[in-house]
């Protein structure tokens, strides 16, 4: 809390919160035909996730269906999720995302 008005009748208090962004989950979905390397690939490149990492990820996705590229605030999330549906889809694989709020 700062003081803000010098007056002797009336004083100011100014408060400053931070609020806290709610975050989302990006899901990687598992199918059939989009190739382990590339997504891989997406993992390192659009989620910074290092290479050991990335293949864990990717590996439990294809054997559990589903699992989580990276955690960010709404729009980021969405977009990523956009640029890599945007991606495979260009290789034309069927690789599908998902985004869903976090707890
Ligand atoms: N199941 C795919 C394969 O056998 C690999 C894969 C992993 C696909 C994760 C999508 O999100 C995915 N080629």
């Amino acid at each position: 809390m700062t003081r803000r008005d010098d007056s002797p009748l009336t004083q100011t208090l100014e408060r400053t919160e931070t609020v806290r962004p709610r975050l989302f989950r990006v899901l990687l979905l598992n199918d059939d035909y989009t190739p382990m390397d590339f997504v891989v690939m997406v993992l390192r490149r659009y989620f910074r996730q290092g290479d050991a990492q990335a293949r864990a990820i990717m590996l439990s996705v294809h054997q559990k269906g589903q699992g989580v590229a990276g955690v960010y605030t709404r729009e980021v999330a969405e977009s990523k999720a956009a640029q890599v549906t945007a991606h495979a889809r260009q290789e034309e694989y069927p690789l599908e995302l998902s985004v869903e709020p976090e707890a």
